[in-house]
């Protein structure tokens, strides 16, 4: 074991460098055959499959050892001892912990198998997308090493035209997800830590040379302008590319480059903007001689100044709210875009126009519903509380995430908000990493905001500060503050302070909130009473309001979430009782309280509709 280790992890940080930051955009309007369905499962806290029994079988060539090598036993006389096809199945996409009820708590490594037969057509290409894998896989298709990905919730994949056979296929895929402090998020989160094949798994077939990534968007501060790229892959020579909007008569023609590259702008005379009280998308198609794939998408700008926050040049204030990438009406992680639609229907009836996924990127599907239903998206990634700040690979995983995200939604009009993390302690050894965060964010899309959920700092007995330096970095300043929860007193106390924000930038509120179970009543005093949480909802609204320059805020959260750091037996029992909803989908108190502030935002604000 001793000699392979080396080897393995200069393994993780190559597929760190190379392959992450690369798939096929927009996957789901591609031909592609789902892989989804029951996959074989063995539970490996002692990693057997993967060292072998007597210390190690290298994984330096193309062929991997241990339960990569076979399905089951090869000859009758084969000492193995164990059998994918005799194995239990779990259900992919979907998580181990809510289908298996041993793997509840399970944090360590499952093996993944499954079977497909396939014909691959000689002059099409392949390649097996996995959508996501918490935390790290270990990929091999017909005992053939794919590689490796960390990281939980971002798209990945991988070029299979070689490796396929013509008939029967098999994929194993170890998956480990125990927490560690390099990691990202790090070993110390409130959320669920749910591990397996989380996400859709598809093999796209595609032809030799294809349309693999575009960006078509307004261009920055600007209505008339429609700007972009497309990148081809597989072409050595220059290429037509056609970009067209039919319904709104745009189109334009442009030549790639010798890296199969080409970049456009096309001058906009009429347009309907897409606005959360419109949500107008255009079909959008680009075409070459050997490919073609259409988008739906929505054409809005969105800038800061001074304190406002425009939206194609208006002013607007977000209503918004938290949201875990969990349905509680459900075990586990949401398995399709209905689990998502049920919560972003209820920010809607709270009156919402605005929703912050945290604390990862959600399923890639919500940001197209997002779109079609006129709700703004700040979108994150898991940066949480203490990241192993000095470790350069940590950073390097980071900035991977944030680009995966960035490059996975760039086209969804509903994503205004880059968010590079939350609740980072302001200490010397983080300022690096998080301007370097802030810095690639920035480079990497400039159509949108970049911000980070802050913590504030309670400098005196009245005087809540923001004066966290990365303010600086950040166009939209966040932060999250608990006040007649955590801290402040009780919740009819928490109007004697004032803020005191070192930055003439909008402020946006990224949590607030306090826990209340479900059905429980008693005085405005009891913890965990929805009238306590209604108390501190109340006089949390006219505390904000005291901010000049608050243009939006997102409560914590919009629905109960599992969490094993919430362990009260009377209220807890595994849930963050922070829900204006429970999770039974009952309303709590608080949910009327926050739903009438936003109905008198939103004629204060008075949005000009379109
Ligand atoms: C926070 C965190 C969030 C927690 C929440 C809470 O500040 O950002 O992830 O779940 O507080 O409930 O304490």
């Amino acid at each position: 074991m001793k000699k392979i280790l080396p080897c393995i992890l200069s393994v993780v940080a190559f597929i760190h460098l190379s392959a992450q930051s690369s798939f096929i955009q927009n996957i789901y309007a591609r031909n592609y055959l789902s892989l989804d369905g029951r996959w074989h499962y063995i539970v490996d806290p002692f990693e057997t499959g993967f060292r072998g029994f007597q210390g190690a079988k290298a994984d330096e060539d193309e062929k991997l050892g241990g339960f990569f090598q076979n399905k089951q036993q090869q000859s009758k006389s084969e000492l193995i001892e164990y059998n994918f096809l005799k194995a239990p199945t779990l259900n992919v996409p979907g998580d181990w912990n809510s289908q298996d009820k041993e793997l509840v708590y399970y944090e360590g490594t499952v093996w993944y198998e499954h079977d497909f037969n396939f014909h691959p057509q000689p002059d099409k290409r392949y390649f097996l997308r996995f959508n996501a894998i918490n935390y790290e896989a270990y990929i091999s298709l017909n005992d053939k090493k794919l590689g490796i990905h960390a990281g939980g919730f971002t798209p990945f994949e991988f070029e299979v035209t070689k490796q396929l056979n013509d008939g029967n296929n098999f994929i194993v895929i170890k998956v480990n997800n125990t927490r560690k402090k390099e990691n990202v998020p790090t070993d110390n989160f409130d959320w669920w830590n749910y591990g397996g094949i989380i996400r859709d798994v598809m093999l796209a077939e595609m032809p030799q040379a294809f349309i693999k990534d575009y960006k078509i968007q307004l261009a920055k501060k600007n209505l008339k302008t429609i700007e972009g790229f497309v990148q081809l892959n597989g072409v050595s020579f220059s290429q037509q590319i056609k970009i067209n909007i039919p319904e709104a008569g745009l189109q334009t023609t442009v030549t790639s480059d010798a890296n199969g590259k080409a970049t456009f702008t096309i001058p906009v005379k009429k347009l309907e903007y897409w606005s959360p009280e419109n949500p107008k998308r255009y079909k959008v198609s680009i075409t070459t001689n050997t490919d073609s794939v259409t988008d739906e998408i929505g054409f809005r700008t969105i800038e800061t100044k001074g304190a406002d926050i425009l939206l194609n040049g208006k002013s607007i204030f977000l209503r918004g709210v938290c949201l875990h990438d969990e349905n509680p009406l459900i075990p586990g992680r949401p398995r399709n875009i209905d689990d998502c639609k049920l919560l972003l229907n209820w920010a809607k009836e709270l009156n919402c126009n605005f929703v912050r996924l945290a604390h990862y990127p959600h399923n890639e599907e919500e940001a197209k519903l997002a779109d079609s239903m006129g709700l703004l998206l700040w979108e994150e990634v898991p940066v949480y509380w203490t990241i192993d700040w000095t470790n350069d690979s940590t950073l390097r995983n980071a900035e991977h995430q944030i680009t995966d995200l960035i490059s996975r939604d760039k086209n969804r009009a509903s994503v205004i908000v880059w968010s590079i993390g939350n609740e980072t302690p302001s200490i010397p050894e983080r300022e690096k990493f998080m301007e370097a965060m802030a810095d690639s964010a920035h480079a990497l899309d400039s159509t949108r905001l970049i911000s980070a959920a802050l913590l504030a700092h309670n400098e005196d007995s009245t005087t809540i500060e923001i004066n966290d330096a990365l303010g600086k970095k950040l166009d939209v300043v966040s932060f999250n503050e608990y006040y007649g929860w955590y801290m402040g007193g009780m919740p009819w106390e928490i109007n004697k302070y004032n803020f005191k924000i070192d930055f003439d930038k909008p402020v946006i509120i990224s949590e607030v909130g306090a826990g209340a179970l479900g059905g429980f009543h008693a005085d405005s005093a009891t913890r965990f009473s929805e009238e306590y949480q209604e108390s501190v909802y109340k006089n949390q609204i006219q505390l904000i309001s005291k901010i000049k320059n608050l243009r939006g805020v997102t409560p914590w959260i919009l629905v109960d979430f599992r969490s094993p750091k919430r362990m009260n037996p009377d209220y807890q029992n595994g849930w963050n009782r922070k829900g204006l909803i429970s999770e039974t989908g009952q309303k709590k108190k608080a949910f009327f309280v926050l739903k009438d502030f936003y109905e008198k935002k939103e004629k204060e604000f008075n949005v000009v509709k379109y």
